[in-house]
């Protein structure tokens, strides 16, 4: 997979890959080839003298927009680099949530271009002729569109076939084990020693029944959601077994 990022600060993205993406699976991931992380500078394809990429409001008020005309050139020229056609993604707390969902459908992509904003964000019109999907990663304003774009990454690249070995298969994760159509919390994990600060291992995760051992688990992460994320509880994951329910309309 390649994934471009468009930003105005491309000393975030400056080693190859950057530094957080470099390290642990990702660090895996790109090592191995199966994703190239690419950064772009949009000062770059400024048109104007100073290498302007912003300006001030239309209608006033305080800071700076993201000018049409040097993002729109560099998504051209970037996107001609390359034959494989990319999923465009404008990060912002504007757009729709990431989910683990969404994760595994940008996972199948072959090419990401991603579009980092700053300050008051980018010229809506830009933002319309691109017509890019637009993705929040939580309800909290960043100074830029990087950081999300390099969680984005993280979670994406994980799922990239080959990177995540046998014995921390995705399957286990939070989000990703589908119990009848719900996507559910992680369960607690353990390791040595079995006692530490006068506390124990619960006894289950010993007495070697793996049976049992499974069964604890998932009432351990049915309990976990149902406290911390009854919405989960409620959402239906896209691919649930057939029902036996009637169709409505
Ligand atoms: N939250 N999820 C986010 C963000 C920074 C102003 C547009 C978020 O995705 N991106 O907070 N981004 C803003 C800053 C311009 C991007």
């Amino acid at each position: 997979m390649r994934i471009d990022v468009l930003t105005t600060f491309p000393e975030m993205f400056a080693s190859t890959p950057p530094a957080a993406l470099g390290v642990s699976i990702p660090g895996r991931a790109a090592a191995s080839g199966r994703v190239e992380v690419v950064a772009t500078d949009v000062r770059d394809y400024s048109d104007n003298k100073h290498n302007k990429t912003d300006d001030r409001p239309f209608g006033g008020g305080p800071g700076m927009v993201m000018m049409c005309q040097p993002l729109w050139d560099a998504v051209t020229a970037v996107e001609a680099m390359d034959t494989r056609v990319a999923r465009r993604v404008y990060l912002t707390p504007q757009g729709t949530p990431l989910t683990q969902r969404l994760v595994e459908e940008l996972s199948r992509e072959p090419r990401l271009l991603l579009i980092a904003g700053h300050y008051e964000g980018v010229d809506e019109r830009v933002i319309q002729a691109l017509s890019p999907l637009e993705i929040s990663i939580g309800d909290y304003v960043l100074s830029g569109g990087e950081l999300a774009a390099m969680v984005l990454i993280d979670a994406v690249v994980r799922l990239l076939p080959g990177v995540l070995g046998d014995h921390e298969s995705n399957q286990q994760d939070s989000f990703s084990a589908q119990v009848a159509g719900h996507r559910l919390l992680d369960c607690p994990h353990y390791t040595r020693p079995r006692e530490w600060q006068g506390r124990a291992v619960p006894d289950v995760l010993l007495g070697g029944d793996h049976g049992l051992i499974a069964k604890w688990r998932l009432a351990q992460r049915l309990e976990r959601t149902t406290y911390r994320r009854p919405d989960l509880l409620t959402d239906q994951v896209e691919a649930s077994p057939p029902s036996s329910e009637p169709k409505l309309g």
